[in-house]
């Protein structure tokens, strides 16, 4: 690192004083909560929160400004803070809001800080690029604006070596200043959850990677008086952005590891449960077995693309680079390609399910999959034609209503191009601002509706409304003799569908997958 321009950074810094007054660019999941956290603090007199008076998010600028969040769904807190900040509840700012949200990007200028919370989503979740426009627009629209002793932070997911690459060029580009030297620059990945933006904020550890020392140290003057729980953890701009996308990959390898041992479990004919709390049981100075859960797949906006985003900061260095294995793909890309795999295991076990049902149904006397022949094959691949599957859980995660990249459309997709019909339940998700949901698929918060004359009956989320489901009742509403229970979130208990004669297969259930019919 070049101590002259940290020298001149570090006094332009100190001419400034301390950060004072801050801009946030992306009045999102993530700017709203950091916009209003900083504007609480007492070490800073001014935030702005800069909104794009779009047809599609203008109107986030007038909510924001009267004391009202934007945002969907219930986070702790925030609204009174917002209110609080704005200077709308009557208490110690109502004189002058410390908070104000506008349009006017020439306020940056006035701006000692500027964070920048800008998601770069898939264009198209089949290609795995991000699109970066937005974020580069916001990058642009801070060059265009910048002054000199000012810090700018890119909270974004970015790949690596895009904030001392792209984002420096960009801003050096449009304000002929110099990074490092007439401005500090740094990465601090958000890590925030909806549901828990404020308490994630607040407690979270919070990584600060500066393209420098002087912006790091900056840095961390910016987000310190806004943690409570939370620690600083300063390190350099690249090691940050590898932070980020390492710690969502670590976690999505974690779950392609359960997943594996799930799929090996079924073919062993054990309960992937049973040897998850054995191997769980290993604890002790250092001893870590920290295996996860597996499931239908994986969906979601972070698992999803931060693997591809640590790929490419890689693969960006050129193949002279990284010293790997001949022939052996990526961990980390097998991963994501196991948990990928799911939804189709889960057809597969969907299709098995309707075959045994079948054979029973012809009274073919064979109660068990083992004995299928070769014509059995071929009847169980066109086995979905024309079935009739109710599927309960559109959203990624339990209990919520977020479906972005869930892992229920692959599945939907291949059930749909099989031939079958396919019903959607889901008591969160909302069909009309549900991301992606395919043509002519309808979501339904009628779950006696999407049970009626269900061949088979395929659980995707956990959601707790399915944890209680009668086997008894469902039946009636199949109305059929052995229904089918696939079961992608281990919220069923086999010996319960099983005794009321259904057809039940489900993740990691070996020890079950293969049981006899109970007529
Ligand atoms: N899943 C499994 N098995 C598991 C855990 C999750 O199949 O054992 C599936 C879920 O069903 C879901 C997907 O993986 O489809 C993602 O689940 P998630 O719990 O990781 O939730 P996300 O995608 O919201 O991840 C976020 C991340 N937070 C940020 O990026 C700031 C992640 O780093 C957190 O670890 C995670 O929340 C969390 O722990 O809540």
């Amino acid at each position: 690192m070049n101590t002259n321009t940290s020298t001149k950074l570090q006094q332009l810094f100190e001419k400034r004083g301390p950060v004072k007054t801050i801009g946030v660019i992306g009045m999102g999941y993530v700017g709203i909560p950091a916009a209003v956290l900083f504007a609480d603090a007492s070490e800073f007199s001014l935030v702005y929160g800069f909104q794009r008076a779009s047809k599609s998010s203008g109107y986030k600028i007038g909510m924001l400004n009267s004391g009202v969040s934007p945002l969907k769904g219930e986070e702790p807190g925030l609204e009174d803070l917002i209110a609080k900040v704005v200077g709308k509840d009557g208490g110690e700012n109502s004189g002058k809001p410390k908070f104000t949200c506008t349009s006017d990007l020439s306020k940056i200028a006035e701006c000692d800080a500027v964070t920048l919370a800008i998601q770069t989503p898939f264009e198209n979740p089949k290609d795995l690029i991000p699109n970066f426009t937005p974020l580069i627009e916001g990058i642009r629209n801070v060059g265009r604006y910048l002054t000199p002793g000012t810090l700018v932070v890119l909270e974004s997911t970015i790949t690596p070596g895009t904030t001392t690459g792209m984002a420096r060029e960009i801003l050096e580009e449009e304000s002929w200043l110099v990074a490092g030297e007439d401005f500090g620059l740094a990465h601090a990945p958000e890590r925030v959850m909806v549901g828990r933006l404020l308490k994630n904020i607040r407690e979270h550890d919070r990584i600060v990677g500066g393209i420098d020392n002087v912006s790091t140290k900056r840095a961390c003057e910016l987000y310190g008086p806004v943690l409570t729980k939370g620690e600083l953890i300063p390190m350099s701009a690249t090691a940050a952005e590898v932070t980020k996308t390492a710690e969502n990959t670590f976690r999505d390898l974690q779950i392609a590891a359960a997943n594996q041992l799930a799929l090996y479990c079924e073919a062993m004919g054990i309960n992937f449960y049973e040897v998850r709390t054995g191997v769980d049981s290993l604890k002790g100075e250092g001893i870590t077995r920290a295996i996860l859960w597996p499931g239908a797949g994986v969906g979601g906006h972070c698992l999803t693309k931060d693997t591809y985003h640590l790929e490419r900061g890689v693969e960006q260095l050129g193949p002279e680079a990284l010293d790997w294995p001949d022939d052996i793909a990526s961990l980390y890309v097998s991963s994501r390609l196991i948990n990928d795999f799911m939804p189709s295991h889960m057809l597969h076990l969907t299709e098995s399910a309707l075959q045994q049902a079948a054979l029973a149904q012809a009274g073919a006397g064979r109660t068990d999959t083992e004995t299928m022949t070769e014509t059995d094959t071929e009847t169980k691949t066109q086995i979905l034609k024309g079935a009739k599957i109710a599927l309960l859980g559109w959203a990624f995660l339990n209990d919520s209503d977020d479906a972005r990249n869930t892992p229920a459309e692959p599945f939907y997709q291949a059930a749909i191009a099989a031939g079958a019909e396919v019903r959607i339940h889901d008591p969160w998700v909302d069909r009309k601002t549900a991301p992606d949901v395919p043509e002519g698929a309808d979501i339904t918060r009628d779950l006696d509706a999407v049970l009626r004359g269900a061949d088979a009956v395929v659980i995707f989320a956990g959601h707790k409304e399915y944890r209680t489901l009668a086997p008894a009742e469902v039946k009636e509403l199949c109305g059929c003799s052995h229904p089918v229970l696939v079961d992608g979130r281990n919220v069923a208990d086999p010996d319960a569908w099983i005794g009321a004669g259904y057809v039940y297969r489900g993740i990691g259930r070996g020890d079950k997958n293969q049981h006899p019919l109970v007529e």
